[in-house]
């Protein structure tokens, strides 16, 4: 089996890379990404020395290297991982979320019915269902519920789903969609919550609670996202979209006074700064279509997850402090400067 993984060297695709390379030797996987400021190529220093893997450095939006890629490589499936993934810098530039979003899904689509493919697999978001009030908290998404979207990122996810279904209709493509929640692990970016809390209180620096940080997400850690993804491949049905999450709503505020007791940080740390823009208030997966029909479980509780990826990140210090001191400090003062 050749796999395609787009987006490979980002947090959740460099995830999924050493998941299928431990558990599946056998199979071939190329990775194929152009390292925006989010991908990096340390991450995947161990999968480098692997034979089975391979690592291509191209655009999704470059049609012609990506048609020679398949020529050569001849994949059996495609996993699209690539995409602009940061809403707040979607609210700042939301053109490169729609360009690569869409644009890219689309050639990497083509390629798949130019050449021929067993599955194309788009990895998808929560997030393109929009929010759940607060006080409602026996509502969840299902994978019918209407795509109502907040923020540019999400509609460029939401706008990639409804290509990626219209290739399944119109051209008859095998495509599946996931739609996973909040993931949280190792090599997540540290401008995303979990990490830059880490960092900022590893450094006693101020801890940025958006709004009144009542807003609740489902924390999934990412190997369980990597496991939903790899039964779906595998046995998930043609033209179906599956909601992976893990029953595990936490308030933001929760969430950053567990990593201040984890790091023995006083909650004096927290500091409270203007809220997002079209804030998105909670979101809640109901799972029980990938429960139902492929036996999939989230294995990593919530208390135990977050001990390993704060120990991840103790352990691993030169991975994130090099992507700190550089570029994104200038990104940091440009979005909390004057918060
Ligand atoms: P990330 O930002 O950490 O990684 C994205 C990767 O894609 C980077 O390596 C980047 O270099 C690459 N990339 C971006 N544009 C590209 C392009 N045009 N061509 C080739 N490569 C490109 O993102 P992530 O958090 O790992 O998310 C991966 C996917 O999962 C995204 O599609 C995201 O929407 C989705 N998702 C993420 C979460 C989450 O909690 N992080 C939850 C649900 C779904
Ligand atoms: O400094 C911060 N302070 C803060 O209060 C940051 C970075 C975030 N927040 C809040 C905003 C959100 O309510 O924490 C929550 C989580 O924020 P992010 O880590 O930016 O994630 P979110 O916006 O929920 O989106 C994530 O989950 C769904 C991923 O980044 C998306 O790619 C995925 O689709």
């Amino acid at each position: 089996m050749n796999i395609i993984v787009t987006g490979g060297a980002g947090f959740i695709g460099s995830n999924f890379i050493y998941y299928m390379l431990n558990k599946y030797p056998d199979y071939r996987i190329i990775c194929v990404d152009c390292l925006t400021y989010a991908g990096n190529l340390s991450t995947l220093k161990e999968a480098l020395k692997n034979p089975k893997f391979r690592f291509c450095k191209v655009d999704i939006r470059d049609r012609k290297a990506i048609y020679n890629l398949f020529e050569e490589e001849h994949p059996d499936m495609v996993v699209n991982f690539a995409a602009e993934s940061h809403v707040d810098r979607s609210i700042e530039n939301p053109k490169v979320f729609l360009d690569t979003s869409i644009n890219g899904t689309a050639v990497m689509m083509d390629a798949c019915r130019k050449y021929g493919i067993k599955r194309y697999h788009q990895v998808s978001t929560d997030e393109v269902y929009g929010d759940l009030p607060l006080d409602r908290p026996d509502l969840f998404f299902t994978e019918e519920t209407p795509l109502y979207t907040s923020s540019p990122y999400s509609s460029s996810k939401a706008g990639a789903d409804l290509l990626v279904l219209s290739y399944h209709r119109t051209y008859g493509l095998p495509v599946t969609i996931s739609r996973c929640s909040n993931n949280y692990g190792p090599y997540h970016f540290p401008e995303k919550l979990i990490p830059l809390m880490i960092a900022n209180a590893l450094a006693d620096k101020p801890l940025p609670v958006y709004g009144k940080g009542e807003n609740v997400r489902d924390w999934l850690y990412v190997e369980d996202h990597c496991n939903a993804i790899d039964l779906i491949i595998h046995n998930g049905r043609v033209g179906e979209v599956y909601n992976i999450g893990g029953h595990n709503e936490m308030k933001n505020i929760d969430i950053v006074k567990t990593i201040c007791k984890e790091l023995g940080k006083s909650e004096k740390l927290i500091t409270y700064v203007t809220d997002r823009k079209g804030h998105d208030m909670r979101y809640a997966i109901d799972p029980t279509k990938i429960h139902n029909e492929l036996g999939w479980l989230p294995k990593t509780k919530f208390t135990e997850g977050i001990k390993k990826t704060i120990q991840w990140y103790l352990d691993n210090r030169e991975w994130w402090e090099t992507i700190i001191s550089g570029e994104y400090q200038k990104y940091y003062e440009k979005m909390y400067g004057n918060r």
